[in-house]
């Protein structure tokens, strides 16, 4: 009989860790299926993997990246550490618990060339739409090979859909926005907080992006940075340059105008209001539609699409827990295409889809995020082999990660936390977070302690 096909579409951090769950199995003797993964960019890395470019890149497709320069973890690295490849494994000596994004990309990095399974990857290559056949019961997969320009078709038995949710702007309206004279962008397409220096920048939203955006702007010598919310301010003690203030109404030129009868003028507009799940390569029947939240409706354990359960979903919920998520994802959907995992029955797995969801529904507080997560992880946990770890010793690190935030946006990156994998304590970085410019992996990591000189090895 010839072995099953697997087709996973996606080398970011999801995709990566599918190839992974599959070679840790091969390693222990199990035979695995045929796995072939989908990459439409160059390289591995997904977000981490960055881009200068922005719209479309070389081959015209619509730029993946949403990643941009001094981006550093935006929580602590224990709370995403691989449970199978430790920062310890990776680095060989204790590092900071928020490294910047090259060094990140360096440890997702590490573990996957430990395994042989770029060979499984073909780069530049777009899954342009999929079909599932209900004779043949099979995926047939419209792929287009960019570099070569051919477009050509295969088949697979299972499909794992790992292209991220964090790449479509989701581009509010603004009245009189047309006639800004200034820089409009999303922050999908901000690479940089260069390009601001002395300027007066309006951001909007109130999450992760506004949050993350606006102190880099601020930390690269912008003058003045406003964020201006819709539901809840983020609500941190702001230092002094950054404010908050209610949602933008409108333009007049160059001056905006806010909902509590305030106005000020700005030189560019940074829209961080989010992203859309789009699934350009995905027919009405196959396609998860959702807005961004912790618990995405139409998928079992949050992977597996009830109405066809042969094609998977990973790491398509809001994210607290990042890369040791996707793993227990992965390692959860492999079992099931190896045979080792049944599923329930659609019913059942509605009514656990159900209960899960009026959870979610119930959550108020960024602490009961956190605790719902957990609890999603730990029952993943509990149903694969993947190497277990403290996770409620996870949750209160997210909690403390908060409370920092809360307390001192500027400095929390200097804190240091304890790995639940090794148990080793973080580094203090060698310079305060505030004073660090530079966020290259050398400067990083190879800084002599016992003088202000880099030391290149
Ligand atoms: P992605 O990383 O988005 O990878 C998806 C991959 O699928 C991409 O390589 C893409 O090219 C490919 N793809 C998409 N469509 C197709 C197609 N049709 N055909 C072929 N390939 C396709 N997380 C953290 O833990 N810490 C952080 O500090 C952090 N910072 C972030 C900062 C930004 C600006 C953003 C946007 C996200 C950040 N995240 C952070 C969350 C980040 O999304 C996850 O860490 C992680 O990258 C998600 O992995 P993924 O594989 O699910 O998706
Ligand atoms: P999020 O976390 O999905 O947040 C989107 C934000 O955009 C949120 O504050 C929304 O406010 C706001 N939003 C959405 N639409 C509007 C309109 N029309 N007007 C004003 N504000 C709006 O996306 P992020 O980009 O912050 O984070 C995504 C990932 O990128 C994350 O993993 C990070 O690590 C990096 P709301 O609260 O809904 O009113």
């Amino acid at each position: 009989m010839s072995k099953k096909r697997v087709g996973i579409i996606g080398a970011g951090p999801s995709g990566l860790a599918q190839l992974r769950a599959f070679e840790a199995a091969k390693k222990k003797g199990f035979e695995v299926p045929e796995v072939v993964c989908f990459e439409k960019q160059s390289n591995w890395g997904g977000m981490w993997n960055f881009s200068w470019r922005t719209g479309v890149g070389k081959y015209g497709e619509p730029i993946h990246g949403s990643m941009y320069k001094y981006l550093w973890s935006n929580g602590p690295k224990e709370c995403l550490e691989f449970s199978d490849y430790s920062f310890d494994e990776h680095f060989k000596k204790p590092i900071s618990s928020y490294p910047p994004r090259p060094v990140l990309f360096d440890y997702i990095q590490g573990r996957i060339k430990k395994d042989d399974v770029r060979a499984y990857i073909r780069f530049d290559t777009t899954v342009r739409w999929v079909n599932f056949n209900e004779a043949t019961k099979k995926f047939e997969v419209v792929l287009d090979n960019l570099k070569d320009d051919v477009t050509y078709t295969e088949e697979f038995d299972y499909l794992v859909v790992a292209s991220g949710h964090f790449s479509t702007p989701n581009m509010p309206y603004f009245k009189g926005i047309e006639h800004f004279p200034g820089q409009v962008l999303h922050a999908h397409d901000f690479r940089g907080a260069d390009p601001y220096r002395d300027q007066d920048i309006l951001i909007v939203g109130s999450s992760y992006s506004a949050e993350d955006i606006g102190v880099q702007c601020h930390k690269h010598g912008a003058k003045s940075v406003t964020l201006s919310y819709r539901t809840n301010p983020i609500g941190v003690n702001w230092p002094e340059g950054i404010s908050e203030v209610p949602l933008l109404m409108r333009f007049e030129d160059d001056i905006a105008h806010f909902k509590d009868g305030s106005s000020k003028r700005y030189d560019a507009v940074i829209l961080c209001t989010g992203y859309q799940h789009k699934f350009p390569f995905l027919p009405d029947e196959l396609r998860m539609k959702t807005k961004n939240n912790l618990y995405p409706d139409q998928v079992y354990k949050g992977i597996f699409f009830n109405e066809l359960p042969k094609m998977m979903y990973l790491g398509m919920q809001d994210q607290y827990y990042t890369f040791n998520m996707f793993d227990t994802q992965a390692w959860l959907a492999r079992d099931y295409m190896m045979g080792t995992y049944k599923l329930p029955t659609k019913e059942e797995r509605r009514v656990d889809m159900d209960k899960w969801l009026r959870a979610n529904q119930k959550l108020e507080s960024s602490f009961d995020h956190v605790d719902f997560q957990t609890d999603y992880i730990k029952d993943l946990l509990s149903l694969s082999d993947y190497p277990d770890f403290n996770v409620d010793k996870v949750a209160v690190m997210f909690k403390e990660w908060l409370k920092d935030k809360d307390e001192d946006i500027l400095t929390y990156r200097d804190k240091t936390f304890q790995s639940v994998v090794t148990g080793t304590m973080a580094e203090t970085h060698h310079t305060e977070w505030m004073d660090e410019l530079d966020d290259s992996k050398e400067r990083y990591l190879y800084m002599d302690e016992s003088n202000d000189e880099m030391e290149f090895t």
